[in-house]
């Protein structure tokens, strides 16, 4: 169903549905142009074409439904969020609309031009009305994590309620404390939405169903990283797979990634790979790739590379910790284990973020990688400057290494494309060098 079938609902939650309807039809052609005509594609994948269409669809009548049930529903633009809480209160929590271009010349109304097009995208969002899940949300969850995003709530929060967690920059042992606090807060804030306290045993249901969410997306991870001669899917559909998992309901959601593992086991045993033998294979390092921001993989993989996984908040940095409920009894131990699996995320909002350099070295490693693309959306101060530590330790070890930042707009396609096709060049280049001296 298109999401014409769900306009008295989308009307009633306040999304402009002619504008939506627009949008959305645009979506999701570009989808088809850029998805579905893949060859060789996982047949399980057909599950998640089925959810690119009911999207802005069923999922958003799901959300309601649940909202209806006095059920929390929360927005989100980072992985900083205690989803486990809000699930745990049978409630949905989901990454909001923010990687379109077509919404930043609403926000530059009220924004500055020159910070992160994510943002803006975001806010731009919420001014048009045309993202369905921020109509659905109870509220936003905000953080302090960049200047750019914790003034940008103050301004988000005239348009739609806005509830900002305090995240330290640093993780010593007072700062850890204010963490653990902050979480409770929020617990506190969800029960308010709800009317009820919320229980132990809630809390460890929602533990559960979110870390079987990230065991699913590691062992996908594994399967499409793992193996140096065969890449079962496309680094395009790994991407898209892992963005869904944003927005879809987490139980069912992980049940179809795991039945797309068994079909790529399969794959990997018989050697079914969807690129051609030395396909240089790439980890894309940086900045979120919010949906429909598949530029870099679109580019990388029509120039002939292939991207193998993504060390970003949509994708590694997200599924790479679980909670660990060993010998949890009580909240406030459950509170310290939520608090410390958090403070493992590497952002690099963080001072110092060493432990960031050195995932980085393991994973090229342990995956035998050829190279890595570090990216990072325009007017991201944080991990523009941390390019320079991670890419003089990239450099240390010998890693090429290609630097991209760009936007969500068209416009420098043609550029970023010249500069990847030189770089592939350049590894397959290596590549056989190293073939012809002998060296693995
Ligand atoms: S945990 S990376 S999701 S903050 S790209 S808005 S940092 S200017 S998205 Fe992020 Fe959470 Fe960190 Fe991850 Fe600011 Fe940079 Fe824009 Fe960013």
């Amino acid at each position: 169903m298109g999401v014409e079938a769900y306009s008295d609902l989308l009307s009633d939650i306040g999304v402009d549905v002619d504008k939506h309807a627009k949008m959305m039809n645009a979506g999701l052609d570009s989808y088809k142009k850029q998805f579905m005509s893949q060859p060789n594609r996982p047949k399980a994948m057909e599950y998640f074409n089925w959810f690119m269409s009911e999207i802005q669809g069923q999922r958003i009548a799901e959300i309601n439904k649940i909202r209806r049930e006095k059920k929390p529903a929360v927005g989100t633009f980072c992985i900083f969020v205690p989803e486990e809480i809000i699930v745990g209160a049978g409630g949905a929590c989901y990454g909001l609309c923010g990687g379109s271009p077509a919404t930043i010349p609403d926000a530059e109304s009220e924004l500055p031009r020159n910070i992160c097009p994510l943002i803006k995208s975001a806010h731009g969002f919420k001014l048009q009305r045309t993202c369905a899940y921020t109509q659905s949300s109870d509220f936003i969850y905000g953080e302090t994590t960049c200047e750019a995003k914790k003034k940008t709530w103050e301004i988000l929060n005239k348009h739609h309620p806005v509830h900002v967690m305090n995240i330290p920059h640093m993780k010593r042992e007072k700062d850890l404390k204010m963490w653990k606090e902050e979480i409770v807060e929020f617990k506190e804030h969800i029960e308010e939405v709800i009317g009820k306290k919320l229980t132990f045993d809630e809390m460890v249901d929602g533990v559960k169903i979110i870390n079987e969410k990230r065991k699913a997306l590691q062992r996908l991870d594994t399967l499409r990283s793992m193996n140096p001669n065969v890449v079962p899917i496309s680094g395009k559909d790994g991407l898209f797979v892992t963005q869904m998992g944003f927005l879809d309901d987490p139980v069912r959601y992980t049940e179809k990634v795991n039945e797309l593992c068994d079909e790529l086991d399969e794959r990997v045993e018989k050697g079914v790979s969807v690129f051609e033998k030395d396909t240089p294979r790439l980890i894309v390092l940086g900045t979120p790739f919010a949906p429909p921001n598949w530029k870099l993989h679109t580019t990388v993989e029509n120039t002939g590379g292939a991207i193998i996984n993504e060390e970003s908040c949509i994708g590694h940095r997200y599924y790479k910790d679980n909670v660990d409920l060993e010998g949890v009894e009580d909240e406030d131990t459950l509170m310290d284990r939520l608090m410390k699996r958090y403070s493992e995320v590497d952002c690099a909002c963080f001072t110092p973020n060493t432990p960031r350099v050195d995932k980085i070295l393991k994973m090229y490693k342990d995956r035998q990688a050829d190279g890595v693309i570090y990216y990072t959306l325009s007017f991201c101060h944080t991990y523009n400057v941390e390019s320079h530590l991670v890419t003089e330790a990239l450099e240390k070890e010998g890693i090429p290494c290609l630097i991209i930042e760009s936007d969500y707009s068209a416009e420098d396609t043609g550029q970023i494309k010249t500069r990847v096709e030189a770089f592939l060049e350049s590894l397959t280049f290596k590549k056989k060098a190293k073939a012809f001296k002998g060296i693995k």
